[in-house]
């Protein structure tokens, strides 16, 4: 098969640029598509033809920054910030770029942020941890004598409440980065929550709720339930991906909420206050709540719910030409295991069951992807993803029928994206 001849997404939708770019290699080679199309048996190509340097050459020797980097020719691959949303430096948001990574685990380096009031990089040697409230023994750890304690490696998808929320009011932003790039996933690594409360003695009958609180100026703190943290997958983490966490996700410390939306898990962890009732902190009472069609807020909606995005093809992208393509994207739910994808390239009137990519994980993203022969006609292509409770990913009409139309949070709509005939992939919502 030859690679699918399907454009990458703009380089950055905001300076009107479009993506000419078949691919990175073949822009690198300076092949022009049409003639890289003609060429598929490979005749005549000169890229077959002509060795290049690098099969008669001397490569490079090992490298000696200590550190690597992705090829010079992915460039184009960031985390952007959008410019509809907050962009003060100190309250901020960057966007992974979901059609530009494979499987399910973000690199770090492209892991999306969000910032209360800017990130920092703490000297882990003065970074201290407090467990404190309803204890027998209040402690203080230093980051060293966390790091003695038996730990576990989780992975698991973290997703602002926030993510898709411009699709609340139709505004149909152009990619999948900005519908749906604050989610990210990774293996986290650190001591689970219980096994530090029991080292405190928590008092675990009349402690139904801890606070968590974060050492950055945001004054960041949620309200997490004792009942989450019983079942041992909160986690106090210090690793991601095999390394320390970066300071943009909250070096050294921050706690892992799994199937919880991003706020809770709480970075440059400093606190853990044990304690009897829900907290009411701003980010529970102003923020993170959801004006309902009555009028009334829904609050501590915490858990993410049942949702998926094709990230190929997706807004922005361009298809070259019919023929066969690999349609895939990524689904989770806060509440376990994802245990159906359904694909529909008509708008949603005929639904295929799409192959799911092992592993599939508790509360971790999942890749999925169905075989789609596109005739070159208009088509809508949608998925919907069924987790292990039974839950059903809602469409736009039964999410507004229950939720109304004026939140920002926890929009788990199934997302279309719509193909033109000349192959332009657009964001469209479906009534
Ligand atoms: N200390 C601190 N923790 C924080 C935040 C913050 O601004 N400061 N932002 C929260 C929000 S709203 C989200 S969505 C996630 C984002 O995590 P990330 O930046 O690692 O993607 O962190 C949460 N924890
Ligand atoms: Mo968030």
């Amino acid at each position: 098969m030859t690679p699918g001849p399907l454009r990458k997404a703009p380089e950055n939708f905001l300076d009107g640029r479009r993506g000419f770019l078949r691919g990175a290699v073949a822009a690198a080679a300076g092949v022009a598509i049409p003639a890289a199309r003609a060429q598929a048996d490979g005749n005549g190509d000169p890229n077959i033809l002509n060795l290049p340097e690098h099969s008669t050459g001397l490569g490079q020797g090992v490298a000696t920054d200590g550190y690597g980097k992705p090829s010079k020719h992915e460039g184009n691959v960031q985390r952007r910030p959008s410019p509809g949303l907050t962009q003060t430096a100190q309250s901020s948001v960057s966007f992974a770029p979901l059609q530009s990574l494979f499987g399910i685990v973000t690199p770090s380096g492209l892991h999306f942020e969000r910032h209360h009031q800017g990130w920092w990089d703490i000297d882990p040697s003065r970074h201290r941890f407090m467990i404190n409230g309803m204890v027998k023994t209040p402690k203080v750890f230093t980051m060293d004598e966390l790091m003695r304690l038996p730990a576990v490696s989780r992975f698991h998808f973290i997703e602002c409440g926030a993510n898709t929320g411009m699709e609340w009011g139709n505004v149909a932003v152009p990619t999948v980065q900005y519908t749906h790039g604050m989610l990210s996933c990774s293996e986290f690594t650190g001591v689970p929550l219980i096994t530090l409360l029991e080292m405190c003695g928590a008092d675990f009958k009349g402690g139904k709720f801890v606070l968590a609180e974060a050492a950055d100026g945001s004054s960041l703190t949620r309200t997490i339930p004792m009942s989450l943290i019983r079942s041992g997958e909160v986690l106090v983490a210090y690793g991601q991906n095999g390394e320390m966490l970066r300071p943009e996700n909250g070096y050294p410390l921050r706690l892992v909420v799994p199937g919880v939306q991003g706020v809770s898990w709480v970075k440059y962890l400093r606190r853990i206050e044990v304690g009897d009732q829900p907290y009411g902190t701003k980010e529970e009472t102003i923020h993170y709540v959801d004006l309902m069609p009555d009028g009334r807020h829904r609050q501590y909606s915490g858990i993410q719910e049942c949702k998926s995005v094709i990230t190929t093809p997706s807004g922005g992208q361009v298809l070259l030409d019919k023929g066969f393509y690999s349609v895939n994207g990524l689904a989770w739910s806060g509440r376990g295991k994802v245990k159906r994808v359904d694909v529909s390239v008509d708008g949603g009137r005929d639904w295929r069951t799409a192959r799911l990519e092992t592993p599939v994980l508790s509360r971790c993203l999942t890749r999925f992807s169905i075989d789609w022969t596109w005739n070159g006609k208009p088509a809508v292509v949608q998925s919907r993803a069924v987790d292990e409770t039974g839950y059903v990913q809602p469409s736009y009409r039964q999410l507004r029928a229950v939720r109304g139309t004026r939140s920002i949070y926890h929009n788990n709509a199934i997302q279309s994206w719509l193909v033109e005939e000349n192959g332009e992939v657009k964001n469209v919502q479906l009534s």
